[in-house]
């Protein structure tokens, strides 16, 4: 048994833990969760949400951005985030911070609309899911414009960018974005990007 254990399931938000762990070159064991509302997962994270990082030495982590900036500090060298104390490291923070806070649940109203409305109608759906599409729309127009160097945050690939492609693979509209699809092209260029994946079953 390896040190880190990561909750995932397939298509989901776990792939880019799974790459940062493949980038940090530590060994994972790697649990796929069948059912978030078992038991025994709630007992890890009572949100019924992967992705779940739990560490041999007792804390779980819960939270895509929580997991990678703890990952990040426990594993500087890696280099998953710029250096602290450079202007990279502040906007690479900030965009992690604004994909997981902004485009993420953004993707969730857009694919199950009926979670977030008490309202049963169809129509009250369907309004939830146009509404997330425009919210995407804009959130990946601003990544778009800021990936000109040629990643995120500079000249150097980090997770952020790795956390853009995943979401952009889930919205075809931004994953057809010229810039966000170059993104894309560059992050898979990483081995260990690919690998993660390629084993979450991601499809471009
Ligand atoms: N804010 C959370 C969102 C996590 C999330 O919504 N995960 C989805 C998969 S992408 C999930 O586990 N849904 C419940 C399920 O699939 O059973 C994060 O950033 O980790």
């Amino acid at each position: 048994m390896s040190g880190y254990t990561l909750y995932w399931k397939p298509g989901s938000g776990s792939m880019v833990v799974e790459a940062a762990l493949r980038m940090i070159g530590v060994a994972f064991d790697a649990v796929e969760v069948d059912d978030t509302a078992d038991t025994a997962f709630l007992a890890l994270n009572p949100a019924g949400k992967v992705p779940v990082l739990k560490l041999a030495c007792g804390p779980v982590i819960a939270e895509s951005a929580a997991i990678l900036i703890s990952l990040d500090d426990m594993f500087p060298e890696a280099r998953l985030l710029p250096p602290r104390g450079r202007s990279g490291h502040v906007k690479a923070v900030q965009w992690l911070i604004f994909m997981a806070t902004n485009i993420y649940p953004a993707c969730l109203r857009y694919y199950y609309p009926e979670r977030h409305t008490t309202d049963p109608a169809h129509e009250a759906a369907e309004a939830i899911r146009s509404q997330a599409a425009l919210d995407m729309d804009r959130d990946f127009a601003r990544l778009a414009a800021v990936v000109q160097g040629p990643f995120l945050a500079g000249q150097t690939m980090t997770i952020t960018d790795v956390y853009a492609a995943m979401l952009a693979d889930w919205y075809d509209p931004a994953k057809n974005t010229p810039e966000i699809k170059a993104l894309v092209g560059r992050v898979l260029e990483n081995p260990a990007v690919s690998d993660a994946w390629r084993h979450h079953g991601f499809r471009a």
